[in-house]
């Protein structure tokens, strides 16, 4: 039987809520900023949402609502050239924001992740988001080292399709020099299960506002939040519900049960 190698996480929804309060929020400074009188609201938001990348989800607004809202909005000829200079803008924002330490960690996170580094456990990250978003992110609300604690960070346009696409699991994982099964994956949308388990990752989810309702068929584990001692977290749902035992939080004992009950005999 394998060995618990490694642990990769996804970042946005999954280490922190970063979708409603931080990326949104940008990318409608952004427009702003660009004399553009569009606005997300929070319920167009996760509609958006479906799809993954800032790029590809400006791309997605302008062809599936803008026209449904009646705007008009005249396509300029280097519409590609356009739209990333509109989602730069929106990183500049957005880093702004982290920078200030507007978004902290979920519930659990800091913890599971300091003890698993305390173990020798390897950690990655696998993430449709800005490499920049992600430093950001971890510098100001991890600790100011905190990228040396991930030895593989795959994130954004290092893979040309993004998730639901398996490429940044399987990227992450190639320069991780690991097979799949002696790792765990951890992710928050159905996008992100169908990449984690596209390449061959077992995956706990824990869901957020905007994801509850999606379909997570084949996670371990469906969780509120991974917990605090005295915070108990709620199992949702999961391939193995029935092997939680006393465990009320998300810790490395309760990973490796969990790593040691779904493993090939
Ligand atoms: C995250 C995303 C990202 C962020 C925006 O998905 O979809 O697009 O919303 O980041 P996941 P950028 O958590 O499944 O990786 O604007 O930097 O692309
Ligand atoms: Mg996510």
């Amino acid at each position: 039987m394998n060995n618990l190698n490694a642990l990769i996480f996804d970042v946005d929804g999954t280490l922190a809520d970063t979708e409603r309060d931080g990326h949104r929020v940008a990318f409608n400074s952004a427009f702003s900023a660009a004399g553009l009188d569009w606005e997300w609201s929070v319920e167009l938001y996760g509609k958006l949402l479906a799809v993954t990348g800032g790029k590809e989800r400006i791309r997605f607004y302008l062809d599936k609502f803008f026209e449904e809202k009646n705007k008009k909005f005249d396509r300029p000829a280097d519409l590609d050239g356009f739209i990333a200079e509109l989602h730069q803008s929106k990183t500049r924002f957005y880093i702004e924001m982290l920078s200030k330490g507007a978004i902290p960690l979920r519930l659990g996170v800091k913890r599971l992740l300091q003890e698993a580094r305390d173990q020798g456990l390897r950690l990655a990250i696998a993430t449709t988001t800005t490499p920049q978003n992600v430093s950001a992110l971890l510098e100001h609300a991890l600790a100011p080292d905190a990228m040396s604690w991930f030895e593989v960070v795959a994130a954004g346009d290092i893979v040309p399709a993004k998730k639901p696409a398996a490429d940044i699991f399987e990227y992450a994982l190639q320069q991780l020099k690991l097979e799949p099964e002696s790792c765990l994956a951890f992710e928050d949308s159905q996008n992100g299960i169908l990449s984690s388990r596209g390449a061959g990752l077992e995956t706990i989810v824990a869901v957020n506002d905007y994801t509850r309702e999606h379909d997570f068929s084949g996670a371990l584990l469906v969780l509120d939040h991974y917990g605090e001692p005295e915070l108990p977290f709620t199992v949702l749902d999961g391939t193995l519900v029935e092997n939680m035992g006393e465990h009320r939080y998300l810790d490395l004992a309760l990973l490796q049960e969990l790593f040691t009950e779904c493993a090939p005999a």
